[in-house]
């Protein structure tokens, strides 16, 4: 399987983090969302939403959405459940991670990290992209207190996105120690086997 993706993004993170969970080998095709190669033409070919991660099966098929992608890749696997009500509890923590955290956590790290998002980084931005972000953690820290995992006792495909851009959440300007729940499960996340940082591209 190919893998494009950029090593800085928490969305590339994701398939890369479950892949290595899995032990399951894979290229890394370097593909920046920040130079425009997303949005040519052989790259919009492949994937006619011009994002990363992008996998590519081994016949030439394409899957997009850095969830759809570990919904696909974790099947079979410890890290989605087979019950009904238990899967849907997962699916309930990826749609609350693409519109509810990612949205401002990924988005205000980008506006504050990379020097060509600064024209688009205004204070009302980064003001909304704050609050909205700082409700998401209270969220997960609800939720985690009551819980080892976000969706229960062990540890999903919703663990691994939500972990992507949250355990980075300081590159963004937001307290992580505000939120001692989510702490405590970042401190879980690493210990679980198989676990790799951020820009690990499978080398
Ligand atoms: N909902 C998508 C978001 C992917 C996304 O926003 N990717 C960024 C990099 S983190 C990207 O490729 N941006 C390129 C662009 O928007 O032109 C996912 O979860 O995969």
């Amino acid at each position: 399987m190919k893998l494009y993706g950029m090593t800085d993004s928490g969305n590339c993170y994701k398939p890369r983090l479950l892949l290595a969970k899995l032990g399951q080998p894979f290229v890394h095709v370097e593909t920046s969302s920040r130079d425009g190669t997303t949005r040519k033409a052989d790259f919009l070919a492949k994937n006619p939403n011009g994002k990363v991660p992008l996998l590519e099966l081994d016949d030439g098929r394409f899957i997009a959405e850095s969830n759809a992608i570990l919904l696909y890749l974790a099947e079979g696997s410890r890290f989605l459940p087979e019950g009904r009500y238990d899967r849907a509890i997962v699916h309930q923590w990826l749609f609350f991670e693409q519109y509810s955290h990612e949205p401002n956590i990924a988005v205000r790290r980008s506006l504050v990290k990379y020097p060509e998002r600064a024209a688009m980084a205004t204070p009302e931005r980064l003001h909304a992209t704050l609050a909205g972000g700082t409700q998401a953690l209270g969220v997960m820290d609800r939720q985690l207190a009551q819980t080892p995992f976000i969706a229960g006792n062990a540890v999903t495909v919703a663990d691994i996105a939500l972990y992507a851009y949250t355990h980075d959440a300081d590159a963004g300007g937001f307290d992580l120690g505000a939120f001692p729940a989510v702490t405590r499960w970042l401190e879980r996340m690493q210990t679980d086997p198989g676990h790799v940082p951020l820009h690990w591209t499978g080398e």
